[in-house]
């Protein structure tokens, strides 16, 4: 056959061609920069191989036809009306058959004409391109000439312009192809989007300029003292006037006294790399990494990750981000509590490092590496273990190692994520060992740690942290490994999963890390909701995920699990995880003093200022500044409490609260950093008002009347309570399913949504056994129970006339074999009118909270529209509930209604229906009906993190048993 198409170079598995060799990235010197990002013609393909070949990439080709467009770069082409972003997590969305990828292939040709600079000397040293991320390949041409090929999406590259380069006009021209070779290395759980995603720089490199530097530190917590050498070619000085120090590079220079860096404490020292031709800036921070007594060290210390995975991501741009939004994600991680950022799972745009070393975050820096789709296959042919594509990781992961090492902020290189096992694993771990000793290495798909220097793991249970706290884990087969497995530190490289209401069980997990030493915390997964905003065919906007841009193959809302919600408002689960996170643990130490203990791992509590309050049944009765002496990192103090007058009824409740005492560069004076709620008093038990009046039957009309409610004695149900008219109060033992409820828990291997559904207990029945009155009372006996099944709930509704309102004592006895289900919820739910619009309440909030998910609410007063209490999850799920409520007013325009505790509650209300929260697929589905439905709750079913993790734990399960509750209802 006479060949005249065969594709090719893009299903190549090696390196891109004529890339200049990795370096150091910095962001600015005083050599010449001209940034090339901007509206660039652009034109999409439908296979790689587009009719006239490489003729687009000619100087005078005609850009202005009709298939070209503009297109801004950076961007990724999908979300600018060119085909559409796709969502799958594990497997690939196109055939398995490496290294070569379907003809379908989207293509895009870009075209970019530029004026060079009059003042650019083109005839000093050279001018390069650089790419820092271009989704998966490119080829590159400038003015026709081609300057080289790249694959490798999130890392950069590099091409020698200079020849190819005219003085006044030029044109750019690259051609990008959406799968590649390469597409096989980047199998990560997001968003397939093609394109110029990162910004394209053209760089002066005068004759002497800086090819590559490596900035070497160590810092001795010992002496205080310090090592700095700074490698450099061509050689030059270092010099940082701060520091005293005007010296050649490639010197060992020994520092008597350093300010160290640390998260907590990033102190930079600012200089330049001066060589001949260049003036580099340096921003050094000095500090020592180790795995030192199975720990890892930073300056001698031991340090606790309190981390996240951040994938980049933002609802407009995709995996385009700016730097303002950089910055947003650093100030919002800081101003949380949090210390750690894994790169998951590739490296970031290089400026957020430079914002991690400049804010304080530890960092593990991914290598844009995952191949997880293998795993279905049982990783035949998995790159990791096949000869074919050593030296493309050596290439991605050297991309990485070099852009980013003088990053004091990265103190962990990983070599990827799931991505199997295999002997390129460790030809890469050996890379990196000679290039960049200072640095520990990891890659949790390294089951065996062979090739690293943690333990790291995903998802673990509680139960396994504690056996690995101890290090009695499982043993491996080979003794030797184990040894030295046993004998390392142990990391949570991904946990908690912020998916949906969640993740529960977070304060259990910190409290392992807190007691056992090996376990050095861990890093939620993940960080941001990735959602599109669409609109409804009506022009209502809603948060897409995967399938609702017709993907073949997707993973739905698995996309939709961060600690904030696509537009980076927090979302509960980061409330909860700012609290169980804090540097500073505040409690009762007894009834006249307050423990302050510093969790940090360097600094004292000195930035810090305590505040205290004193609040009477939620209302604040003294407060005011509370004296703290200085508490050094791992310390405690005990401080008095101040000497206030306690009433003698109510409940007293003392709020000690740590603020920024001063403005920092992330967060305001007064910023809230960690806070204590402990009883300053017993509360005296409520006092029982005894019933005032008994039920009248008007046999006439069937209707009951006790005090201020009415009855019906066909359905034994509240019809009226005052002036509401009320529906359907009954017993409900339904949520509508969370992400969790729906997971599969890792543990016990149950998905209690699918028990839950077998069971029907989303399809309950009651039947009204008997109605009648007894004494002062009007009780209403029934049977729930759930359609198909023989088992039942049997339910005594008992109401009495009480303090203008009626209580109602619900006894729940079960029918049975319930075996060993646990419920959702156990509680009553009524309709009430939709003109209800607020409630307030004392009791825990203001946000949601569960069992399991009640660390950052606070006990007070709050009050909220009905519209707020709703938490809105991306995909609708039961969410919203405020906990231990001492009592809740719902006001309207038409009447009102108070519920109090007996002794406390939870509640939900909402505009529609549990069922129709649960049929809805996006938020537009819900929409507001004739009711407001409040959910009053005896009890809860926790959350846990069974999406990917642990179930609910069993302290926080909702087990049926006979159970006894009441509340009162009083209307307003
Ligand atoms: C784990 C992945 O590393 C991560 O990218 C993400 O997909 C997460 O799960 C779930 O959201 S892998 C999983 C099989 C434990």
């Amino acid at each position: 056959m006479e060949v005249i198409y065969s594709p090719g170079e893009h299903e190549d598995p090696r390196p891109g061609r004529e890339g200049l060799p990795p370096r150091a990235w910095v962001d600015r010197t005083d050599a010449q920069q001209l940034s090339l990002n901007g509206d660039w013609r652009f034109r999409l393909s439908p296979t790689a191989a587009v009719p006239g070949g490489d003729e687009f990439a000619k100087v005078d080709f005609d850009d202005g036809a009709k298939q070209w467009s503009d297109l801004p770069v950076p961007s990724h082409w999908v979300l600018h009306g060119h085909g559409n972003p796709a969502y799958v997590n594990i497997p690939y969305p196109f055939p398995v058959d490496p290294p070569f990828v379907p003809t379908e292939n989207p293509t895009g040709d870009y075209r970019y004409a530029f004026d060079l600079p009059k003042d650019w000397s083109l005839g000093d040293g050279k001018t390069v391109l650089r790419f820092d991320g271009v989704d998966s390949w490119c080829k590159v041409w400038v003015n026709g000439t081609l300057l080289g090929t790249s694959s490798g999406s999130r890392v950069p590259v590099e091409f020698d312009a200079s020849a190819a380069l005219l003085a006044g006009s030029n044109v750019l021209a690259v051609r990008v192809h959406q799968w590649s070779a390469g597409s096989y290395l980047e199998d990560q759980d997001q968003w397939w989007m093609p394109g110029i995603f990162r910004d394209v720089t053209l760089l002066h490199r005068p004759e002497g300029s800086v090819v590559d530097h490596f900035v070497h530190v160590e810092y001795d917590h010992k002496t205080g003292g310090a090592t700095l050498k700074v490698d450099a070619k061509p050689s030059g000085r270092v010099v940082i006037p701060e520091l005293g120090i005007d010296a050649p590079t490639g010197e060992l220079l020994h520092l008597a006294h350093v300010e160290p860096w640390t998260a907590e404490t990033p102190r930079l020292y600012t200089g330049h790399l001066v060589t001949a031709g260049e003036r580099v800036p340096l921003h050094v921070g000095f500090r020592t990494v180790a795995v030192e007594d199975g720990v890892i060290k930073v300056n001698g210390k031991r340090i606790l990750f309190r981390g996240v995975n951040r994938h980049e991501f933002h609802p407009d741009t995709g995996r385009a981000v700016t730097r303002e939004t950089m910055l947003q994600d650093v100030l919002l991680m800081k101003r949380h509590n949090m210390n750690a950022v894994r790169t998951s799972h590739y490296p970031p745009h290089p400026h957020f490092l430079d914002l991690c070393d400049e804010y304080g975050l530890w960092v593990i820096d991914e290598n844009d590496y995952e191949t997880h789709g293998f795993e279905q296959l049982d990783w035949a042919g998995n790159p990791s273990s096949t000869p074919l594509w050593k030296d493309a990781l050596l290439d991605r992961v050297g991309r990485m190692v070099e852009r980013d090492k003088n990053h004091p902020s990265i103190i962990i290189w990983s070599l990827g994520n799931e991505a199997g096992p295999g002997e390129n694993i460790g030809h890469m771990a050996s890379w990196i060992r000679q290039r960049d000793s200072s640095r520990l290495i990891h890659y949790e798909g390294d089951k065996t740690c062979k090739y690293v220097d943690m333990y790291s793991r995903m998802y673990v249970t509680h139960a396994e942290v504690d056996a690995l706290g101890r290090r009695e884990e499982d043993p491996l087969d080979d003794p030797e490994l184990d040894k030295k497995r046993r004998a390392m530190p142990f990391i949570l490289c991904e946990y908690i999963h912020a998916m949906g209401n969640g993740p529960g069980g977070q304060a259990e997990y910190q409290r392992l890390f807190e007691k056992y030493p090996r376990c050095q915390g861990g890093f939620v997964w993940e960080w941001i909701d990735h959602c599109f905003i669409k609109p409804t065919t009506d022009g209502r906007k809603y948060w897409a995920y995967g399938g609702d841009f017709g993907e073949e193959i997707h993973d739905g809302n698995f996309i939709v699990d961060g600690l904030l919600f696509p537009d980076r408002t927090p979302s509960p689960g980061l409330i909860e995880y700012k609290k169980v996170i804090e540097p500073v643990a505040i409690t009762r130490a007894d009834s006249r003093r307050v423990s302050i203990h510093n969790n940090r791992d360097f600094a004292s509590l000195d930035d810090l200022a305590f505040t205290y309050r004193l609040e009477r049944d939620g209302r604040g009765v003294a407060g005011g500044p509370l004296a703290v002496p200085s508490v050094a990192a791992g310390h405690t103090v005990t401080v008095p409490l101040p000497d206030v007058a306690l009433s003698h009824s109510g409940e007293r409740i003392w709020t000690i609260t740590a603020v920024l005492a001063a403005d920092t560069k992330w967060a305001k004076a007064g910023h809230e950093i960690a806070w204590g709620q402990f009883p300053a008093a017993e509360t005296s038990p409520p006092v029982v008002a005894t019933s005032s009046s008994a039920p009248v039957f008007d046999s006439a009309t069937g209707v009951v009347t006790l005090g201020p409610a009415q009855f019906s004695t066909t359905t034994g149900q509240l019809t009226r309570l005052g002036r509401l008219p009320v529906t359907s109060l009954q017993l409900d033992i339904w949520r509508a399913t969370t992400d969790n409820d729906r997971g599969q828990e890792y543990f016990e291997g149950i998905c209690w949504a699918d028990v839950w559904r077998e069971a029907n207990l989303d399809k309950v029945k009651h039947r009204v056994k008997r109605v009648g009155i007894q004494g002062n009372a009007f009780v209403v006996e029934t049977r729930a129970a759930a359609g198909s099944w023989n088992r039942g709930l049997v339910t005594t509704y008992t109401w009495t006339a009480e303090g203008g309102g009626v209580r109602l004592t619900v006894k729940v006895v079960p029918d049975g074999d319930w075996g060993d289900m646990i419920l959702p919820r156990l509680g009553v739910r009524v309709g009430l009118p939709a003109s209800l619009s607020r409630a307030s309440w004392y009791g825990y909030g203001p946000g949601e909270a569960y069992p399991d998910t009640r660390s950052g609410v606070k006990l007070g007063q709050y009050g909220l529209s009905i519209d707020d209490l709703q938490t809105p999850y991306v995909f609708p799920q039961e969410n919203g509930s405020r906990i231990d409520v001492r009592w809740a007013d719902f006001a309207g325009s038409e009447g009102g209604l108070r519920v109090e505790g007996v002794p406390h509650f939870a509640f939900t209300a909402r505009r529609w229906t549990t069922e129709q929260l649960q049929a809805a697929r996006h938020t537009t589905d819900l929409v507001p009906g004739d009711n407001v439905w409040l959910n009053i709750d005896h009890a809860v079913n926790g959350i846990g993190t069974a999406s990917c993790g642990e179930g609910v734990l069993p302290e926080y399960k909702l087990r049926v048993s006979e159970t006894e509750f009441s509340v009162l209802l009083r209307p307003t």
